[in-house]
């Protein structure tokens, strides 16, 4: 109704850009990241406009920019704009466009081009677009014509939202955004969710009826509050045991008796060998990818355990494991189906139990080497974090520590990539901390995610927001290294770092530093953390030595004989006596 006044009322023309920002707003848009160019000065001015209605989030990197996008659609379902200039703005901003494309997260990109009728010149940043992004977006499009914004704009807003959601890129030529032309804004369509067949509903109450071990395994994207609920209590009356996937770490509640941790890069080696035990796989959500089913052989391909798998989207259902039964329906609407059915009487209690036993022996924290224990670290910072706390994660082998020994609860949310990308989580925890700025938001990030974007947190102190970043110190590309051990022993190459004084970054922002190098250190800093009310960069010096929760580089080298050359001193299975980086003080 406001809308259709607006129209009429609507005598003079306006310029592009400001029927742009009009076009967002009509579609429910409210937060705009963005680094500016001059490529789309006009769409900034009708931004201005807007200001009231659109959030306009000024970042550093467009990586940063793009990220904080996707951050705000893990969490709220709904796209956000990212808006970065032409040819090197965008080729920053397309790690994001793929993480939004993997990870299933509804966005808007948008990108200022070059004057239309210089097309094809090789002119100043020029850059098809349409050629860029096809593999990495869900559609990509440009506006030539000003009057064709409201329609393009309101057709990307249902192109990420529905099916599959994923990242939708549209290029602003330049002089469109100039024009000055009459055209009405367009409502926001309002289309059902798609719903599961009932009768596929019963065959899959059928196939868990039948079943004698049956697991769940939780992903995906765009939960509501609502559907959430229901999952739960699906899976709760029937008892079956939880898995989450890779990144999806908070889907399910971990403090319930039937959660039985992730499948993912660094997981349980126990649930892993228990999931092939199955004789039901419920895959609610997830595509099966590559991390979650352990570079595809966690199951076998030709489906010898039957496996449901439920997904927005009927061409990815199957695309690697054929399904028993495939479910096409909205993950919330299905959730709610499946709490609407009759539980069956669950015959596989010890079995659940023997899962969730597997999770609680692994949340035990051995008796690591060195004076930080991160496994008694993430067992406080369970108690530390508040009941509705954001947890913001990158990619590295310091995220195995989260996922092994902490439990989200139902109120709290965990988002990382799953397609791997590395400087996700600081901008991650800037866009949560602006989407929700009363919820406590943490980063967790490794030394080398830092130093990609964790100047991003200059976007924090400009908005006035104050997330916790941890930075867990290996002085090393930690990952690559394990990696390089396995393949390689002894001969380090590409993977040794040189820090600055983490601490001494953000006090330069006047902000909050702490530096942890002993375990009792840790929750007395986050607790100043917190108190301080600023942003917080906690540095965590991590033993080197130990390379992933289950590992330490002796490990990987036992048995093993060094190249010959390897001089005597590097012969040593210590990661702190070869690791040729500085040291520390
Ligand atoms: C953008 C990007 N570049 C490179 C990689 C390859 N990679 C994966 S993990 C990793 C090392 C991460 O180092 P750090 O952040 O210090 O975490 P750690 O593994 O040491 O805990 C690298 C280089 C990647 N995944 N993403
Ligand atoms: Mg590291």
């Amino acid at each position: 109704m406001e809308l259709a006044k607006a129209n009429r009322a609507r005598a003079t023309p306006r310029h592009g850009g400001r029927v742009l920002a009009d076009a967002l707003v009509a579609q429910g848009i409210d937060t705009v990241f963005e680094v500016p160019g001059e490529s789309f000065l006009d769409t900034l001015d009708g931004l201005y406009d807007q200001r009231e209605k659109l959030r306009l989030v000024t970042c550093r990197f467009e990586a940063g920019a793009v990220n904080m996008a996707d951050a705000y659609g893990k969490l709220t379902g709904r796209p956000a704009a990212a808006m970065v200039t032409r040819g090197p703005g965008a080729c920053h901003g397309a790690i994001g466009v793929h993480v939004a494309y993997q990870d299933s997260t509804p966005m808007l990109l948008f990108v200022g081009q070059i004057p239309h009728e210089d097309t094809g010149r090789d002119a100043f940043q020029e850059v098809d677009y349409r050629q860029m992004f096809a593999p990495l977006a869900k559609w990509v499009t440009q506006i030539d014509h000003a009057k064709r914004i409201p329609e393009v704009v309101a057709h990307a807003v249902d192109v990420a939202t529905s099916g599959r959601p994923g990242p939708v890129v549209i290029a602003l030529s330049e002089e469109m955004q100039k024009d000055q032309i009459q055209v009405p804004d367009l409502a926001r369509a309002a289309v059902s969710r798609a719903f599961p067949d009932p009768d596929a509903m019963m065959r899959m109450r059928t196939m868990l009826a039948k079943a004698k071990k049956p697991v769940a395994v939780v992903g995906g994207s765009c939960w509501t509050l609502e559907g959430r609920a229901a999952l739960h209590r699906f899976l709760q009356a029937n008892n079956i045991p939880v898995t989450v996937g890779f990144r999806r770490q908070a889907h399910y509640d971990g403090t319930l008796d039937n959660f039985a941790g992730d499948l993912g890069v660094g997981s349980d080696p126990g649930l892993i060998g228990k999931i092939k035990d199955a004789d039901l796989i419920l895959a609610i959500g997830s595509r099966l990818g590559d991390a979650v089913t352990q570079g595809y052989t966690l199951l076998d391909m030709a489906g010898s355990i039957p496996i449901v798998q439920v997904l927005p989207d009927g061409a990815e259902i199957g695309r690697v494991f054929r399904t028993a039964l495939g479910i096409v329906s909205d993950l919330n609407t299905f959730a709610i189906a499946a709490a609407g059915l009759e539980p069956v009487k669950p015959a596989w209690s010890k079995w659940t139990q023997e899962l969730r036993s597997l999770r609680e022996a692994q949340r035990a924290v051995p008796n690591y080497q060195g004076p930080l224990n991160l496994g008694t670290v993430m067992r406080e910072l369970e108690g530390l974090l508040a009941p509705d706390a954001i947890v913001t994660t990158d990619a590295g082998n310091f995220a195995g520590w989260a996922t092994r020994f902490l439990n989200f609860s139902e109120g709290q949310r965990y988002i990382g990539p799953t397609n791997g990308a590395m400087g996700y989580s600081v901008p991650a925890a800037v866009g949560a901390k602006i989407t929700f700025p009363k919820r406590m938001v943490v980063s967790m990030v490794g030394d080398g995610g830092f130093m990609m974007t964790g100047q991003e947190i200059a976007t924090a102190f400009h908005h006035g927001v104050a997330p916790i970043v941890m930075v867990f110190n290996n002085q090393m590309y930690g990952t690559i290294r394990m990696h390089q051990e396995r393949s390689y022993p002894w001969r380090v190459s590409g993977t040794a770092l040189t820090n600055p004084d983490f601490a001494r970054f953000i006090e330069a922002f006047n902000g909050h530093g702490e530096v942890v190098s002993e375990t009792t250190e840790f929750t007395p800093a986050f607790r100043r953390a917190v108190e301080s009310g600023k942003p917080a960069l906690i540095e965590l010096r991590v033993n080197p030595e130990q390379i992933t929760t289950r590992a330490t580089i002796a490990d990987l080298r036992a048995g093993k004989t060094p190249p010959k050359g390897t001089p005597k001193a590097k012969r040593a299975p210590a990661g702190r006596a070869v690791e040729p980086g500085k040291k520390r003080g």
